[in-house]
């Protein structure tokens, strides 16, 4: 089996064990074996990224467009072999695993374009002959923790920022799913990055996460994963001062109106619920309906979900992956018990599946007759489960729409232009969606939620500088 180094320095650095990365649509496939980095890597890496900052912090513009561009089109030129890589180790389907691909090649391309545009302010001061300038500096040394459910989109849209700005870098990707992120650090190991820039630590969060978060060094943490992993990452880094970015989970409701086009509402539904099996903070678990349209609905979702074809990730004709692992799996199947046991109606799905190959199959859930106070409602599943609140009136699916801990994405299906309107100003999420499934967002603008769902300034777009650059302002008299 071939093995997969961290890369310290500018060097491939063996581990002291490896772990295996598995194909969730197939047991026996094994992707390959990935080192696993020890707390003494993880402070050599970040050593290492302390030592080349003063190099590239003080890189031109046209140096970090060329390495941002050069590594973006590496990514797009090889999206078929890197689609597939992504759908075998974390089982999304084909296309959506080549959608990613390309995603990450945008972005890079994005940041590349970024890092020639960062300027600063030049503001006249109060005072007569003085001038202030406001300069963006970069912060420093970070560290990144990264999910399996995004494994190479999210890595870069936190290394493409990083870099733009003249940071430097310390990537520590899930375990579970850590190929795409090896794959992505192969191609920065050949960019013209000085040696130390940008580090590779595989392995889990305790062994490996941990010690970055906890390291003097690193001045800034951005971590996308779980609502209690995320605290304990934001408690750890505001005790040190470091500065820290969480995007975490979600409960994310899609209202269907009764005036709303039923292809559209089931479809971003769908998508919505049970596309990259559900495994998105993005997905659309709570359906909020209103009374007319309920059984209307009901009845399409289940008649479309008769024709969603689960199966292995890389087979063509499938629609719906496996689920990662048989930790998530139980954890699916738990909610799915409790989900009955709190008096929900299970109307499609929800059974594990034994297909040819053995892997984490189950088929997409739909329960109704559900309220927003049953467990089901409230906490995160991170599966293929969605259920149905019926609601009289906007008014009322509005106010079940915000209630909740989580903020991240809010989607509403409507003609209205009315409630369109007074649904985006008044729900409390980062993200709102119109006539489009809650999931599934552009490259080049913010990112993040409200309340529970995130910490700190937004990802992406021309607002990620918020958070990879620190500000100082500058104030000079002449004669
Ligand atoms: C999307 O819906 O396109 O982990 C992106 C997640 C999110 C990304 C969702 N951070 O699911």
């Amino acid at each position: 089996m071939q093995q997969y180094d961290n890369f310290i320095g500018g060097e491939w650095v063996k581990g002291s064990s490896y772990f295996q990365n598995v194909n969730p649509s197939d047991v026996t496939d094994v992707v390959g074996d990935y080192a696993e980095a020890s707390a003494e890597d993880v402070a050599a890496a970040v050593k290492a990224a302390v030592e080349a900052l003063p190099e590239w912090a003080s890189s031109t513009p046209q140096q970090r467009f060329q390495v941002l561009d050069a590594v973006g089109a590496e990514i797009l030129a090889r999206k078929e072999e890197l689609g597939r890589l992504l759908s075998r180790e974390e089982g999304k389907i084909l296309a959506e695993g080549m959608g990613e691909v390309v995603r990450a090649g945008q972005i890079f391309k994005f940041f590349a374009g970024e890092a020639l545009r960062l300027a600063g302010e030049h503001v006249p001061s109060v005072r007569p002959g003085v001038e202030v300038n406001v300069l963006r500096e970069p912060v420093g040394v970070v560290g990144l923790i990264t999910p399996w459910n995004f494994p190479i989109a999210i890595p870069a849209w936190k290394i493409a920022p990083a870099l733009a700005y003249g940071n430097t870098v310390v990537l520590k990707p899930s375990e579970k799913a850590p190929a795409s992120a090896w794959a992505l650090t192969e191609m920065l190991s050949r960019a013209d990055l000085p040696a130390g820039a940008f580090n590779l630590v595989m392995g889990q969060g305790q062994k490996v996460g941990e010690p970055l978060v906890t390291h003097p060094d690193v001045a800034a943490v951005s971590f996308t994963g779980s609502f209690a992993v995320g605290q304990r990452v934001a408690a750890a880094c505001v005790q040190r001062q470091a500065r820290v970015q969480l995007e975490m989970g979600g409960k994310n409701p899609l209202v269907v109106l009764d005036d709303a086009d039923l292809d559209v509402a089931v479809a971003c539904a769908i998508n919505g619920a049970f596309y990259s099996t559900g495994q998105r903070c993005t997905a659309s678990s709570r359906l909020i309906v209103t009374e007319s349209i309920h059984d209307r609905f009901v009845e399409r979702m289940v008649a479309h979900m008769q024709r969603l074809r689960v199966g292995d990730a890389l087979d063509e004709t499938t629609d719906i992956g496996p689920v990662i692992d048989e930790a998530q799996m139980s954890k699916n199947m738990h909610y799915i018990e409790l989900a009955e046991k709190e008096g929900a109606r299970r109307v499609f799905g929800g059974g594990r599946l034994q297909l040819d190959k053995n892997g984490y199959y189950m088929s997409p859930a739909l329960f109704v007759d559900t309220t927003n106070d049953m467990r089901i409602n409230r906490e995160e599943v991170f599966g293929p489960v969605a259920c149905v609140i019926r609601v009289r009136d906007y008014e009322e699916a509005l106010a079940v729409a915000n209630d909740t801990r989580f903020g991240l994405s809010a989607g509403i299906c409507t003609t209205s232009l009315k409630h369109a309107h007074d649904f985006r100003q008044r729900v409390r999420a980062g993200l709102v969606m119109v006539n489009l499934p809650t999931a599934g967002v552009d490259y080049h603008v913010p990112f993040g939620g409200m309340k529970g769902s995130s910490y700190g300034p937004r990802e992406q777009g021309a607002h990620a500088r918020e958070f990879y650059t620190q500000i100082k302002t500058c104030y000079t008299k002449f004669a």
